[in-house]
């Protein structure tokens, strides 16, 4: 098992907490996953125990709703807990499809398949259906020990998705209250049943916000016997879960930055040359939105040349109603079919448009960091937007009730707490703006801040980096791990 921290400065952090049976427990635990390196010193060392383990196996649920966010976080997260701490992770998604939109080499048809060290698997309506008995692994029957963790196929072929055998993983986490299927909580139930100190321990998700009930309602236990849910919050606190950042994102990004090379490699990928130094470069990855005409409008008379990248989404039909008396210059596609507008390229005043393609979730960082400012929405893409550490204008999912404009309000009030008033006015004013449908307005406003606002997302960037949600998870894991010892050791 690879530790996100070493074995010793586990050991060292967490000094003897735990009676001997739970170290012989711990220890037998640790066997599976272990290096020989690593399993010598867990032998050596009595003071290791069940508290300083990562989960060996993970469980993501993930039900896509709407749009790319659920699945979006949902696959960074399990790429990252299979990559970076060697979890055997499942990821069950119910929509192939949108999964395919971010990792292209998915296959939406295959109810299980490998992609990128993650197990994923297609999560259809009665995958757990009929009810499945849990069955504690047997050496007799072959079956693997470690939870959650037996090989694609083991359960008959993919096409088949035999499921009666899925055993639940050490970690089970459940993408924004997305519901487990009943059959795999009875599961989980039974495993708890038997035995309390290996029931899965189970995490409920949330969705990201900036308020400041967040911090009192992470990590708060929602019993449901003989299980608990927890509630893992990110956020942009210490006192919340943090965000998704892979470990070695930001070097990539500075790498990026600072090598023309890659750039150029960059604009060529997309079929551009490396814009002229004095080209704003601007991406703009939104929903529908009112404000768009009179922000091109904006852009059209102003001074600097603007180059934006518009990734196809829900904006599009806007954007080519905009241009609808040009004629799209140097499509690189066929005039005919579907899908022309799409990678088109217009032009008007100081402003050039490109559309392009929807690219694999990876390569959507270069795109940022290769421009000045980001226009994103939702969710993941306004995380990613602020670790790009450029300035970035966020349009927040729309909720019927209105409730987004509070959660916007929250996130500029932390984030313009270091501006200086005409800088923060400047910002609030676009992004009310352009979530409100009127952004031309607040453009130049906007654009005359710019180099505070370039320092801002740079700091910003750097302060949130010191609170990873994929770390906090496992803290929090062992965490759990500890007060269930503790309450045993107490009964
Ligand atoms: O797609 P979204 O609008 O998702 C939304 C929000 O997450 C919202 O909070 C949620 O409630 C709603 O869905 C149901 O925006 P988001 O979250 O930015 O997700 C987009 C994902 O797509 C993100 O992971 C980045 C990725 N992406 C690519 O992989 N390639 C691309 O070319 C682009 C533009 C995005």
């Amino acid at each position: 098992m690879y530790f996100g921290l070493s074995a010793s400065r586990v050991v060292h952090q967490f000094p003897l907490l735990l009676p001997s049976h739970w170290i012989k427990f711990t220890v037998a635990a640790m066997k599976i996953a272990l290096s020989p390196i690593e399993l010598y010193a867990a032998e050596e060392n009595a003071a290791l125990t069940k508290s300083c383990i990562n989960p060996a196996s993970c469980d993501i649920f993930c039900n896509v709703i709407d749009n790319y966010g659920d699945i979006g976080v949902s696959w960074r997260l399990a790429r990252q807990l299979a990559n970076e701490f060697r979890l055997n992770v499942r990821m069950w998604v119910d929509d192939l499809a949108s999964f395919a939109r971010l990792c292209p080499e998915a296959d939406a048809a295959l109810e299980i398949q490998n992609c990128r060290g993650v197990e994923v698997r297609l999560w259809h309506a009665d995958a757990f259906n009929p009810l499945p008995a849990y069955r504690p692994p047997s050496p007799a029957s072959g079956e693997s020990e470690v939870r959650g963790a037996e090989p694609a196929g083991a359960e008959g072929t993919a096409g088949e998705a035999n499921l009666s055998n899925v055993i639940p993983a050490d970690l089970v986490i459940e993408a924004f209250s997305c519901t487990l299927p009943e059959s795999y909580l009875a599961a989980m139930m039974e495993i708890a049943n038997k035995s309390d100190q290996s029931q899965a321990i189970w995490i409920n998700l949330e969705y990201l916000s900036a308020e400041n009930w967040v911090e009192g309602c992470h990590k708060l236990p929602s019993p449901r016997p003989p299980l608990t849910r927890y509630f893992f919050f990110p956020g942009f606190t210490k006192r919340t879960g943090g965000l998704l950042l892979e470990r070695d994102l930001l070097a990539r990004r500075d790498a990026f930055l600072n090598d023309e090379l890659q750039q150029k490699v960059f604009w060529k990928s997309i079929g551009m040359q490396m814009p002229a130094a004095d080209t704003l470069k601007i991406s703009l990855f939104a929903y529908e939105n009112a404000a768009l005409e009179g922000l091109f409008d904006a852009w059209v008379s102003g001074e600097q040349p603007v180059l934006c990248l518009v990734p196809e989404g829900r904006i599009l039909p806007q954007v080519v109603q905009y241009f609808a008396d040009a004629m799209p210059v140097n499509s690189p596609l066929p005039p005919t079919g579907e899908g022309v507008e799409e990678r088109a390229c217009y032009s008007r005043g100081n402003l050039q448009v490109r559309v392009l393609p929807f690219v694999e979730q990876e390569l959507y960082d270069e795109l940022l960091w290769a421009c000045d400012i980001n226009f994103v929405r939702g969710e993941d893409s306004c995380v990613r937007a602020q670790w790009a550490g450029k300035p970035f204008v966020w349009q927040i999912y729309p909720q019927h009730d209105a409730v987004h404009w509070e959660k916007l309000q929250a996130f500029l009030d932390l984030y313009d707490a270091a501006l200086s008033p005409e800088a923060a006015r400047a910002m609030q004013g676009l992004w009310r703006a352009w979530n409100g449908g009127a952004g031309g307005v607040a453009w130049a406003e906007f654009d005359a801040a710019r180099a505070e606002l370039d320092e801002r997302a740079k700091s910003w960037a750097r302060e949130l980096s010191e609170n990873n949600l994929a770390l906090n998870l496992l803290d929090f894991f062992q965490e759990i791990g500890r007060m269930r010892a503790f309450e045993i050791e107490g009964q």
